[in-house]
């Protein structure tokens, strides 16, 4: 075991001297190396033939430049970015994200989190992820039209239904998508459904692909619970973000019978005591494009803005985490804690950070991380391109039946997984190795390459 961690970290600080400057990629390198130990001591052979090198170097990334003029005609310049990160299980799949954050190590981050969050899907899907340092706010549709086109313009020479198959991640959503597909069928003069997805309905889309990832966070959750001989059902519930994966955090939850109270964005966070009016929300978010603020201003005296603010603070039974990155720190978490949350399901890629998660786990909360908890959304995307390549679309009651079964497997194997390496209830380990273990068979088999 000792030479196995020692290997391990000696590894994590080469990573780390190779790769300066991208600490969201460090974070998430290091979080499923400090959970492999075990596996390494089990299983010698996954110690040879450079496997973990070849797993922690990204296949291919691209980079690329992509100008656009806004409705003044001035010239814009953003950069563009795919990291096809493992294909090992099938073609390369993720998201893109568009957020002024986006830099090279964030798609890393992603990419990688993405390889074995797909192979707990197991629906045969490769790893990657890519985006832009875009900022969609404030910008008319026309802006976003002719940004997506020329990002498209170059992206389309390195994707394609076997190859490598985007769909939306922050910033980038149906509208996106729309236009993303539009310039790739132009280009290519191929209708490829199966190139994006998050497709509309009745242009290849899937039936429930927008609500995937905040149903299946919440019934991550609901897994969790009833492993405690718990239901959602009457809890309250705290949810950060306010966009494509909290809106359905939310909706799932109602319809569980729990209470969702709040939802955020980067300007601050909305509580209100009779819980959260999803038509409402939606009506400012999904049609208005607004802020939360807004929300508070229109439903009268239950609900409050806070500027500023964090979810977190308010006293709630369950947490969902579906903003973004390192949004849930300690001190979040020991509040939360005192407050008797009883489990935490990351709708958003690695919200919670390190030191977060360790105190939620020592304290007995139920954590599921976002490789598993927010498979959801990409299972479905899975879905829609075997819709996709069958030509049918399946109805709705199918599909959520279908995620319904796929997050019960994930918890399961997570599950099973930690009790077999000796740490049971430990979601972190139990989805980093189950996921590792799938990739890492189909490498060794398919040789060093
Ligand atoms: P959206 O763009 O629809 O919504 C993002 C939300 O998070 C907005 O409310 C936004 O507020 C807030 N947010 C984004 N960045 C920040 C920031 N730096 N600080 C504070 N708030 C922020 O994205 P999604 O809902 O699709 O994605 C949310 C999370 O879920 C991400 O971590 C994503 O990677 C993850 N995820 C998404 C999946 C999907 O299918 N869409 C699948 C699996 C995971 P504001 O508008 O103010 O920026
Ligand atoms: O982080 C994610 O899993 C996503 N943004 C969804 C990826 C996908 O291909 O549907």
């Amino acid at each position: 075991m000792t030479v196995a961690k020692d290997r391990l970290d000696a590894l994590r600080a080469e990573i780390e001297r190779r790769n300066p400057a991208q600490p969201e990629f460090h974070q998430a390198v290091r979080e499923v190396l400090d959970t492999l130990a075990p596996v390494f001591a089990a299983r010698p052979e996954y110690a040879e033939s450079g496997l973990l090198e070849r797993l922690l170097e990204p296949e291919r990334q691209i980079i690329f430049r992509v100008p656009w003029t806004d409705d003044r005609g001035r010239v814009h310049v953003n950069r563009g970015y795919r990291v096809e990160f493992n294909s090992a299980l099938g073609p390369y799949k993720g998201g893109l994200r568009f957020h002024p954050s986006v830099d090279i190590g964030v798609v890393k981050f992603l990419g990688f989190e993405q390889i074995f969050k797909n192979a707990l899907t197991g629906l045969g899907i490769g790893g990657g992820k890519g985006g832009s340092d875009f900022d969609p706010h404030g910008k008319s549709d026309a802006e976003v039209m002719r940004f997506c086109q020329s990002f498209m313009t170059e992206l389309y020479r390195h994707i394609g239904e076997h190859t490598d198959v985007p769909a939306g991640d922050i910033g980038v959503g149906g509208r996106e998508i729309g236009y993303l597909f539009g310039q790739y069928r132009r280009i290519t003069n191929r209708w490829e459904a199966g190139v994006l997805t998050g497709k509309g309905i009745g242009w290849g889309g899937s039936s429930i692909r927008p609500e995937a990832t905040g149903y299946g966070s919440v019934l991550f959750a609901a897994e969790m619970l009833n492993v405690r001989g718990e239901s959602l059902d009457g809890l309250t519930a705290v949810v950060s973000g306010s966009g494509n994966v909290a809106l359905y955090t939310i909706e799932k939850l109602q319809q569980l019978g729990a209470n969702p109270l709040t939802c955020s964005d980067s300007k601050g966070y909305v509580v209100d005591d009779k819980g959260i009016d999803l038509a409402l929300l939606r009506q400012i978010k999904e049609v208005e494009r607004g802020r939360v603020s807004e929300y508070a201003v229109r439903r009268g005296s239950s609900a409050r803005f806070v500027p500023g603010g964090r979810v977190w603070e308010v006293p709630a039974d369950v947490a969902f985490p579906s903003a973004t990155q390192n949004e849930l720190g300690a001190d979040d978490a020991r509040t939360l804690i005192e407050n008797g949350v009883k489990a935490v399901s990351e709708g958003a890629n690695m919200p919670t950070t390190p030191e977060a998660v360790h105190l939620f786990q020592a304290a007995g909360v139920a954590f599921g991380p976002g490789k598993a908890a927010n498979a959801g959304g990409v299972a479905v995307s899975a879905l829609e391109m075997a819709q996709n390549a069958g030509r049918v679309a399946w109805g709705r009651d199918r599909v959520e039946e279908e995620l319904a079964g796929i997050m019960r497997s994930i918890h399961a194997v997570a599950h099973e997984t930690a009790e077999r390496y000796g740490t049971p209830g430990d979601y972190v380990a139990g989805a980093n190795i189950a996921g590792f273990e799938r990739v890492a068979d189909a490498m060794l088999a398919q040789g060093i390459i």
